[in-house]
């Protein structure tokens, strides 16, 4: 992985590029838009509670909280287990559970942070698919503030791993240009569950 490391140092991320595949993305995309049990959640931001701007759906074997919201565990659908099954093959680690993010229009974001909560371990891998209009993603490292800016579109696959949630944050950014929907689902292996 890391001749194509896209993080100068302190981390690992790689972006592959799965446009050419066999699976039919903007099928795939319209499928998921249209049959995933999207939610706008609450989150507590500077002590208020408030929608996170963008809809999110999530499926795994264990339970899992994310932003302060508990996630029931809950089984793959086939498509999204057939989109397991490529992420493993491309990042050669296993998961358990999936975060989708639907990003409706500009508007929808995520602000800076890093996917480090305790059930994901010390270095995890995690593989990140974009589908549907393509957005910018940025990377900032904690301390450098060193700043690396991506275009992710349909059919790329971000796959982060060793320290990188540990060093560096990641945000999509709003945009005041016209975006068509954007469908992003990040694999993730959760090693134990910290819900009862
Ligand atoms: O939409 C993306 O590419 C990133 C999503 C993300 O950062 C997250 O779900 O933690």
């Amino acid at each position: 992985m890391k001749e194509d490391n896209i993080l100068p140092y302190e981390g690992e991320a790689v972006l592959l590029d799965d446009s050419g595949s066999d699976f039919d993305w903007p099928a795939v995309t319209r499928t998921l838009i249209e049959t995933m049990p999207w939610q706008v959640e609450m989150a507590r931001i500077f002590g208020r509670e408030m929608p996170v701007p963008r809809m999110t759906a999530w499926f795994g074997d264990a339970a899992y909280a994310y932003s302060g919201v508990c996630h029931q565990p809950a089984p793959f659908p086939a498509i999204i287990q057939r989109l397991r099954e490529r992420a493993e093959v491309l990042s050669g680690a296993s998961f358990n559970s999936v975060l989708l993010n639907l990003y409706r229009h500009g508007r929808d974001s995520v602000g800076w942070h890093s996917d480090n909560e305790a059930g994901l371990g010390d270095r995890p891998t995690i593989a990140s698919l974009s589908l549907g209009g393509a957005r910018r993603f940025q990377f900032r490292h904690r301390k450098t503030k060193q700043t690396i800016t991506l275009e992710l579109r349909m059919g790329h696959w971000l796959v982060m791993a060793g320290k990188t949630q540990h060093f560096w944050l990641h945000q999509v950014p709003k945009t005041a240009a016209p975006v068509a929907a954007r469908v992003n689902l990040t694999f993730r292996y959760m090693m134990s569950s910290r819900l009862s």
